[in-house]
């Protein structure tokens, strides 16, 4: 049985990492793609190098032609431009919308039988233009930005209460960005749910909040002390998860940026919700009971995702 197809489009940072991992993991076997070979070609055998004292079997490609991404299982999209330190997610708007245009017409046009994941910022309106440039079904074009999220809230949480990582449990909804609902209530260690936590004393509702606020400005963080570039160990993890989770049909209960038609009130937009994964993409969208205050925050973020969408159209009326 022939392994799956993984084509990274974006041979940058998350790029090059997501290729370095998924070998690692044999996940399948690899194409990178950028606008030109030279880097995809070089990282792809670099890692191929790797491969005999890693021990993994894996064919890595690189290229910069969209042909060889033929009947591709899965794409990552990481293709464009990052965030520099003082720019916003939506300054990158024009640039990367352009960018979504070529990468959609290759996929529709080689690999439409796949399962997308959108990383490009600012992600949501990225993901939905994607979509729209691909012409592929709703449920096989996500974004990936809420298990990235959810990471550094667990990550946080664990260390603030000193416990393991395997123990927390926590999601984000919404958009990535300023605008995203870290859905505290929800998180847990070992089963236990948050609000018990801090009446046990394990932490209190003021470390919880800065928790809270430095999930949210996590990208920004990162940014900062890297100077140039955004992070990518951490984005190229979240990915991988959700596209093992399609890969070995795990229906795994992961946030994704998915195309809403009436859940949570909202409808034509990509924002993010929690989901289950597995072959058929996304299988279902978790409708969850949302408080007044948790439904307000998520109507915010819609809205700030909207914006986008409208800048999106203003400059692509076919869209
Ligand atoms: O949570 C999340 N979704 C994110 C998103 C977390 C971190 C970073 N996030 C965004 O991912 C970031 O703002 C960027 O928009 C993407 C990719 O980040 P990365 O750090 O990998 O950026 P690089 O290293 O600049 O890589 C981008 C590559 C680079 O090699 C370009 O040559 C290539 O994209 N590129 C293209 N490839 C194919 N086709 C086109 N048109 C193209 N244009 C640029």
């Amino acid at each position: 049985m022939p392994r799956p197809k993984i084509a990274l489009i974006g041979a940058g940072h998350i790029g090059g990492t997501l290729a370095h991992l998924a070998a690692l993991r044999e996940l399948g076997d690899v194409t990178l793609f950028d606008v030109t070979a030279g880097t995809p070609r070089g990282k792809a055998l670099d890692i191929a190098e790797a491969a005999p004292p890693a021990g993994f079997d894996a064919v890595l490609t690189g290229t910069d032609s969209y042909a060889d991404i033929e009947g591709a299982d899965i794409c990552i999209v990481t293709a464009g431009v990052p965030r520099k330190p003082g720019m916003t997610r939506d300054d990158l708007l024009s640039v990367n919308l352009g960018v979504m245009k070529a990468v959609g017409d290759g996929i529709r046009t080689h690999a439409p039988g796949a399962f997308v994941i959108c990383i490009t910022n600012p992600l949501d309106a990225m993901t939905w233009a994607l979509q729209r440039y691909s012409g592929l079904p709703a449920e096989r074009v996500v974004g990936m930005a809420g298990v990235l999220d959810s990471a550094r809230m667990r990550h946080f949480l664990a260390l603030d209460m000193g416990v393991s990582v395997k123990d927390v449990s926590a999601f984000v909804l919404g958009g990535h960005g300023d605008t995203m609902v870290p859905m505290i209530r929800h998180a847990t260690v070992a089963g236990i749910p948050l609000p018990e936590l801090i009446a046990a004393g394990w932490t209190t509702a003021e470390r919880v909040d800065a928790i809270v606020e430095r999930t949210r400005n996590g990208g920004a963080e990162i940014g900062a002390l890297l100077g140039t570039g955004s992070a990518y160990y951490a984005p190229a993890t979240a990915a991988l998860e959700m596209a093992e989770a399609v890969l070995k049909d795990q229906k795994r209960v992961l946030p994704c940026s998915c195309r809403l038609s009436g859940e949570f009130g909202q409808s034509g937009l990509n924002i993010g919700v929690l989901t289950i994964l597995g072959a058929a993409g996304v299988e279902r969208i978790v409708e969850l009971s949302l408080t007044e205050d948790e439904q307000r925050e998520f109507e915010a973020s819609a809205a700030a995702v909207r914006t986008l969408i409208g800048a999106c159209r203003a400059l692509d009326p076919a869209l």
